[in-house]
């Protein structure tokens, strides 16, 4: 089950052991999410401890979280990130499926941009095989080709709805995100190439093959990395 207290203490666990491979001078991509909030908070206390590091946020959420606590910013005009700390609605042998907080079309830039992008979640997140629904970030206007095309590749489409507001969700890049459902993929390298074929799909949430470790807070004080 998520968000219990348990997986709140394994997300923070994982969250603080993937925060020591940061040293100083390094550039940090940092990701979204409840999970990778713990990064970027343990990051801000090593911060005003004195180390000496720069951030690239891959959101409007962690850009905000990131200032609160002090870590100073920069971007991909000035700078290439040594690591990336992200999270991951589904994990299965190193490939993700990301996108729950509508972020994944910056995340993936960032994440693919990084020396090292290292994951953090907590156990819930684990699959044998990838079956999550997949994001795919599309254009506004696209939204029915877009649709259709998932159906074609096999997929069932959901426009995803803002729960406290009349209407869809709107991503920082102004677009809107369909939810889709494959059931368990066979093959995420061909169906990630299906999706970024489709005009109108900005980005999807598989991300194949970007993942150098996998931070894995467990039930019990653990923390798994898998590399
Ligand atoms: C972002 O946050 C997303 O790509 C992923 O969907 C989600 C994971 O959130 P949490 O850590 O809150 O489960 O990284």
């Amino acid at each position: 089950m998520k968000s219990t207290d348990g997986s709140e203490a394994a997300k923070r666990r994982a969250a603080e052991a993937a925060t020591k491979e940061v040293v100083d001078g390094m550039v940090v991509g940092l990701g979204t999410g409840s999970t990778t909030a713990y990064a970027i908070r343990e990051l801000g206390r090593a911060v005003d401890a004195g180390l000496d590091v720069r951030g690239i946020p891959t959101s409007y959420q962690s850009r905000s979280l990131a200032r609160e606590v002090g870590i100073p910013l920069t971007t991909l005009d000035d700078a290439t990130p040594d690591v990336a700390i992200d999270g991951a609605d589904q994990f299965a042998a190193g490939d993700l499926v990301k996108g729950g907080g509508a972020a994944h079309a910056r995340e993936k830039v960032v994440d693919a941009s990084a020396d090292r992008l290292l994951v953090v979640a907590d156990e819930s997140k684990r699959a044998a095989r990838l079956d999550h629904p997949v994001p795919v970030e599309v254009l506004p206007d696209a939204a029915p080709t877009v649709e259709a095309a998932v159906r074609d590749l096999g997929g069932d489409p959901t426009l995803r709805v803002a729960t406290r507001k009349d209407g869809p969700v709107v991503t920082d890049n102004g677009n809107v995100v369909l939810d889709c459902a494959f059931g368990a993929v066979d093959s995420p390298t061909d169906l990630a190439g299906g999706l970024s074929a489709v005009p109108g799909c900005v980005e999807h949430g598989l991300f194949v093959g970007l993942a150098d470790a996998v931070y894995v807070g467990g039930a019990d004080e653990e923390v798994t990395v898998e590399r």
